[in-house]
């Protein structure tokens, strides 16, 4: 029996965001009121806190903030909202649903997440409600999706790869609806759903967890989900064609301040396996020691891997034995072999296709150079128009922010394929496998807590790596580029072999070192520098690389092996 205990609500010692949590009446808040007051764009400050549990956030244009100001006029208020979409999938019906609402409300603009979901930007508080019930119209929600809860779990979107795969995707969602928050408030102020008066969290009670808290579960060799960066990882574990069980890991995140050695990114500890009829209880019971034991006084110190270092791996197992009655057995081998999508066109044995698009950071717009937008939803119409009932096809979310239209037909291939050319939408064939494998979180104009640039300024820094790694003859090699605009960690930047993390306009650290798989973070190389710094810094390690490469040596281990910065193992390590 453990002898650490759990934490207790106490209003004198916690944040005020756990007070709000408890007088929030199950999530409901003033945000019907706050929603009908006409006098501002924003909702009440404590409302701001309960809609991310909707999933939604207060945003304001900080394009046009300091403009707004020199005018003595209020912020640009609008709203963004993020969709739960458990494993990623969403049905071609479903999708031209979703785009549909982006025209109406969004600026015919969606935005595909880090992790496998859409969200809209720039939605003003007038339509918020349409909004939501629009999305709500393709039988998507977006509850949870943000806030202190179990957030949208991932798992590889390609489940015609196996039976294995299959059965993946069904945990991803099974394990999604179980930790739903219980309350009806959502369908109350959404959709105008019927009052219910008493509501009970049997999961998370009043206060919620004390953090936001996600969950992956990864098919080996890929790890496309990022597995180590999540607060609960499984790793399926094959037993032939079928699930034998889980590994499980604990702690992962990746969230940090600057030169806070309070605070850093950390991959999960792998601490055994269970068998697939044990798996809920297991991540309920896990979600539970997190919710009991996580630190509710510092916000900053609450994720689960705060807890875990706290309490010992060693100790956290002890703890999660008494929450489950049991202990896990030992963890069963496995291996990762990278960490990225693979593009193009792939057949499923049922002779359906499916096809790796690469959307450039993420963004589904129409630009000059290529018609995102329009070209998707032609996609859409031709796969809706060809089924009867909207069967026809899927756009499935990668974890790397990339979409995959599948379940396609052999009649359907080069129509499609039409469509993609006319509007310049890249099945990833022309790009370079660094560009390939590049991620830049959203940052600038939207994210309130952008230090720098991120989504519209990675693709040109990378023109000018591209050109670098071209001269060194090693634009072949697959190096993992990542890119936020703050250290919270969005892009999952310090799972990057070269990390860029936004400091001050225009100004970044340079990180280097994290594996190609996915299972180390990487360690400050070089502080608050600039684009021509940057170049600068990477060239002569280019060349070192080009010039002293073993044969499939990835750019994160050479760098470690070359002594330009040490391998990180732990939290410690990282500011070390
Ligand atoms: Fe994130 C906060 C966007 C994935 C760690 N994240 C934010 C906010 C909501 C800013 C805010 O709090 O005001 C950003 C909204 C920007 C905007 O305008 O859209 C934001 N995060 C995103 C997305 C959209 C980035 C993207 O370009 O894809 C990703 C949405 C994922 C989703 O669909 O749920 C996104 N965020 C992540 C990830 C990656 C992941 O989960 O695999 C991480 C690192 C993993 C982790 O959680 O440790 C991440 N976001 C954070 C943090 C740091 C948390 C921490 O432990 O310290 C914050 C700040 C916070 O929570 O206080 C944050
Ligand atoms: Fe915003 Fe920072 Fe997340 Fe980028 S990493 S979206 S700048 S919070």
């Amino acid at each position: 029996m453990s002898k650490v205990k759990p934490t207790i609500y106490d209003p004198k010692k916690h944040t005020a965001v756990e007070g709000i949590k408890v007088n929030s009446n199950y999530l409901r808040g003033t945000l019907q009121q706050s929603l009908q007051s006409e006098i501002t764009g924003a909702i009440a400050d404590d409302d701001q806190m309960i809609i991310k549990f909707h999933g939604s956030y207060q945003q304001d244009d900080r394009d046009l903030r300091a403009e707004r100001r020199k005018q003595k006029l209020e912020p640009l208020y609008s709203f963004m909202i993020r969709a739960r979409l458990p494993g990623g999938v969403a049905s071609a019906a479903q999708y031209k649903v979703l785009a549909k609402v982006a025209q109406d409300y969004g600026h015919s603009s969606l935005r595909l997440t880090t992790r496998q979901t859409y969200q809209w930007h720039g939605v003003v508080k007038r339509d918020l409600k349409k909004t939501i019930a629009g999305i709500n119209k393709a039988l998507v929600d977006s509850i949870a999706a943000c806030g202190d809860v179990n957030r949208n779990v991932m798992a590889n979107p390609l489940f015609e790869q196996s039976k294995l795969h299959t059965e993946v995707y069904a945990w991803s969602k099974k394990i999604s609806e179980h930790l739903l928050p219980n309350t009806n408030a959502y369908h109350e102020i959404w959709l105008d759903g019927e009052k219910v008066e008493s509501t009970e969290e049997p999961i998370y009670g009043k206060t919620y967890l004390p953090r936001k808290f996600k969950i992956a579960i990864a098919v080996p060799p890929n790890n496309d989900v990022d597995i180590y960066a999540n607060d609960i990882g499984l790793i399926a574990i094959p037993d032939g064609e079928k699930l034998k069980g889980f590994n499980i890991l604990v702690g992962g995140g990746m969230g940090s301040s600057h030169n806070d050695p309070e605070t850093y990114p950390r991959v999960a500890s792998v601490i055994g396996f269970c068998k697939p009829d044990e798996a809920l209880k297991v991540v309920e019971s896990i979600l539970k020691v997190q919710r009991d034991y996580g630190n509710r006084e510092v916000r900053k110190l609450a994720r689960l891997k705060y807890t875990i270092d706290g309490l010992t791996v060693e100790g956290f197992k002890e703890v999660l034995a008494d929450y489950l009655g049991w202990s896990l057995a030992p963890a069963q081998p496995f291996s990762f072999e990278h960490n990225g999508d693979r593009y193009g066109w792939i057949k499923s044995d049922d002779g359906k296709w499916h096809l790796t698009l690469y959307i450039h950071s993420g963004r589904i717009k129409d630009t000059e150079q290529s018609q995102v937008f329009t070209g998707l939803l032609k996609v859409a119409d031709l796969l809706v128009g060809e089924s009867d009932g909207g069967q026809n096809g899927e756009f499935r979310c990668s974890p790397n922010q990339n979409l995959i239209i599948s379940n396609v037909s052999e009649d359907n291939k080069a129509a499609i394929e039409k469509i993609l050319k006319q509007h310049n939408i890249s099945i990833g064939q022309t790009e370079t496998p660094t560009r390939l494998n590049s991620l830049a979180c959203v940052a600038f104009p939207t994210c309130a807590l952008a230090m720098a640039e991120a989504e519209r300024y990675l693709p040109t820094l990378l023109d000018k790596i591209e050109e670098q790694l071209e001269r060194h003859g090693i634009a072949d090699v697959p190096i993992n580029i990542r890119m936020t605009g703050c250290p919270n960690g969005c892009a999952r930047p310090y799972l990057a072999e070269i990390g860029f993390v936004g400091k001050a306009p225009g100004k970044y650290n340079l990180y280097l070192g994290a594996s190609h798989t996915g299972d180390r973070v990487n360690k400050l190389y070089r502080e608050n520098i600039n684009e021509a710094e940057i170049l600068k810094e990477l060239e002569p390690l280019f060349a070192s690389f080009a010039e002293l490469r073993k044969p499939t040596e990835s750019f994160g281990d050479f760098v470690i092996r070359q002594g330009y910065v040490s391998a990180v193992h732990n939290g410690s390590d990282f500011h070390a």
